[in-house]
């Protein structure tokens, strides 16, 4: 039985874990679950799955979750530090970080450092902390297993494969739903064209992400920390269907792609699962009837956040940190209608020129870095109107 923390368990990502752990009742139980302001759900989730303890990142729901977990015997913890306290728990077998952000970062780092198994879907973590993240599961002799789709499709193709014989990774975008739009209709676009993704059901912040194409610029971060690959040999490619998750080129030419229905539930699974395998019932592709898959070149000058991601990635330090912080900042002002959709990659390169590089900055550093690059993003959309 694996013993699972579950970290953001209240949305897209942990709603959908929650279901593969229940399919499989015998396999897993749930150590913990944490949310960060959705606390009606927390409770409900909370009841069903009988955790240990359950943490609640906004203080002020802390009382009201208190009161109606009374009955059941469960710890109740809030704030940051309870995430924490949950990643770094002795009673886990196996950390799932599913929370939004640069949030992540610090109960990434609790639960390696306690030597968790953590199988990871918080991409910023990586994308701003990297060096600190796989330092520190290198020295605890942990393994990072990605939950992210092409991460995860990725990570399948390299199973019994040696590292050297990696020529390139070939990341896959489903390149959102403007594919083929030029800049000037992009101006128009509103939140709520944004957040119709064409094959995927995902939380707002990583939809928009889809729409800029910034998610595939910190899917290429989190590539080259998850896989040692450098920036040059890691390619984008538009492929509307999301069938193909992702392909690996060897050295020899071969080249191996893991497909399958775009459905998180298979990489979530796969994560808990490593390296077994558990019958389920995934929807299946019917290949007879599918004809064709389309691959293209992705649009970088009417999407300039995937150049700006490999701009920030190659020049490493601070500057990822600061580039995600400015994206979570500009992708909020959208959300709020106070910038439009061109707004967010023009906010995102005003912050990184702006900042001067601090080649291996701490956890401490990257916190202060990422609230002054949050603040400026802010400044710099109101003094633009
Ligand atoms: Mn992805």
């Amino acid at each position: 039985m694996k013993k699972i923390s579950l970290l953001g368990s209240t949305g897209s990502i942990g709603t959908q874990a929650l279901q593969v752990i229940a399919a499989y009742p015998e396999r897993f139980s749930v150590r913990s679950l944490s949310a960060n302001r959705s606390v009606e759900s927390l409770i409900m989730q909370a009841r069903r799955f009988r955790p240990a303890k359950v943490a609640i990142v906004e203080k002020s729901c802390y009382n009201k979750l208190k009161a109606e977990l009374k009955s059941f015997n469960i710890e109740v913890l809030a704030g940051e530090e309870g995430v924490c306290e949950l990643a770094a728990d002795e009673g886990a077998d196996l950390v799932l970080n599913a929370v939004v952000g640069f949030a992540g970062l610090r109960p990434t780092l609790a639960a390696l450092g306690e030597s968790k198994v953590l199988a990871l879907a918080n991409k910023e973590s990586l994308v701003a902390g990297g060096h600190l993240a796989v330092e520190l599961a290198e020295k605890k002799g942990v393994r990072i297993l990605p939950v992210d789709s092409e991460h995860s499709a990725i990570f399948q193709c390299l199973q019994g494969q040696q590292r050297d014989d990696v020529d390139k990774i070939i990341l896959t975008a489903s390149g959102g739903p403007f594919f083929g739009w030029q800049r000037e209709k992009l101006d128009h676009v509103t939140p709520d064209d944004a957040l119709k993704h064409p094959n995927w059901e995902m939380g707002a912040k990583i939809t928009i992400d889809s729409a800029t194409l910034m998610n595939k610029g910190l899917e290429v971060m989190e590539a080259y920390w998850l896989f040692g690959v450098s920036y040059e040999n890691i390619e984008v490619v538009v492929h509307r269907e999301s069938i193909v998750h992702s392909l690996v080129e060897f050295r020899d030419g071969a080249v191996l792609a893991q497909l399958g229905a775009p459905d998180m539930h298979v990489p979530i699974q796969y994560a808990l699962t490593y390296p077994d395998r558990l019958a389920g019932d995934a929807p299946r592709i019917r290949w007879d009837k599918l004809e064709k898959l389309h691959f293209a070149a992705p649009d970088r000058s009417s999407f300039p956040c995937l150049d700006l991601a490999f701009q920030a990635g190659k020049a490493g330090g601070s500057l990822p940190a600061v580039l995600n912080a400015a994206n979570e900042e500009a992708v909020g002002l959208f959300l709020e209608r106070k910038i439009g959709f061109s707004g967010i990659p023009r906010i995102i390169e005003t912050v990184m020129n702006k900042h001067k590089v601090v080649k291996i900055p701490d956890i401490e550093t990257l916190t202060a870095l990422d609230r002054e690059a949050r603040r400026l993003a802010r400044e710099f959309a109101e003094t633009k109107g």
